[in-house]
């Protein structure tokens, strides 16, 4: 696998925010733990290419949302905040090498951390950044790969993965306060821990998953469907609402 991750910029602390107050973020504090972020990629097997940070765009760590990646194709977003939409120009190049790129087009808006792959379908959050138009178009793209695209409402969550990830084959961690499990019928579903806020956002990386090591709470319910995690520090960039999903793409690599 390869872990696609860019850089933090000093102008983090000019972030986007929806659901927090802003409060201090310290730039070289969140650099360390982006870099014991990417060590824990590279542990769990994944090469790791960082495109540098670029000072214009203060939420460009939070490179998952600029593209959707699957294995035939990647598709770029167009960023529904305003301020991200340049994050996406940096990233084609080193996607493209990798995949052939789609794009969804003006005036539609997507953010990456809206889009929830299990197996062939695409949960698809309809967020304050994320609209049914991009909903309507990854239909039409995707449906000839073989994708069903699920729309889901959603409330109180910036994004679809701040309220449910992937952590095994079929099973989802959700946080039932942020999204209705109705769309996920048919899944296993596990509750984060209700003391634990924004646990949901776990990245799985094979049969591993990453989480912040502030919810052990919800981890020791992860553990205790044999699930095996490994967890990092990801306070710093969690005051710009970010989580673990958000700091990379995973890309497979092909069988040759
Ligand atoms: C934003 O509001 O866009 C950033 N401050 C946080 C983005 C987090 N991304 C994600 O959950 N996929």
């Amino acid at each position: 696998m390869i872990a696609i991750t860019r850089g933090v910029p000093d102008s983090v602390i000019a972030c986007e925010l929806t659901h927090l107050q802003r409060e201090p973020i310290d730039a070289e504090t969140a650099r360390r733990q982006h870099s014991h972020y990417e060590k824990a990629l590279v542990e769990l097997g994944c090469e790791v290419r960082r495109i540098e940070a670029d000072e214009r765009y203060p939420d460009c760590v939070f490179i998952e949302d600029t593209a959707i990646v699957l294995d035939e194709v990647a598709v770029l977003s167009r960023p529904g905040a305003e301020s991200r939409r340049g994050e996406v120009d940096a990233v084609a190049p080193l996607l493209g090498e990798y995949r052939p790129l789609l794009h969804i087009g003006a005036p539609a808006t997507l953010d990456g951390g809206d889009v929830l792959l299990v197996e062939r379908t695409l949960f698809v959050g309809l967020s304050t950044r994320t609209e049914s138009g991009a909903v309507e178009q990854l239909g039409r793209l995707l449906g000839p790969y073989g994708y069903h695209v699920v729309p889901v409402p959603l409330g109180g969550a910036l994004h679809l993965k701040t309220a449910v990830t992937l952590v095994a084959r079929q099973t989802l961690l959700i946080d039932r306060s942020l999204v209705s499990d109705g769309p996920f019928r048919g899944l296993t579903l596990i509750d984060v821990d209700p003391a634990e806020q924004f646990a949901a956002n776990a990245l799985r990386i094979g049969e591993t998953v990453l989480m912040p090591s502030a919810f052990p709470l919800t981890r020791r319910r992860l553990e205790d469907h044999d699930i095996k995690v490994v967890t990092v520090d990801a306070s710093e960039l969690a005051k710009a609402e970010g989580g673990v999903t958000c700091g990379s793409l995973i890309v497979a690599r092909r069988r040759a």
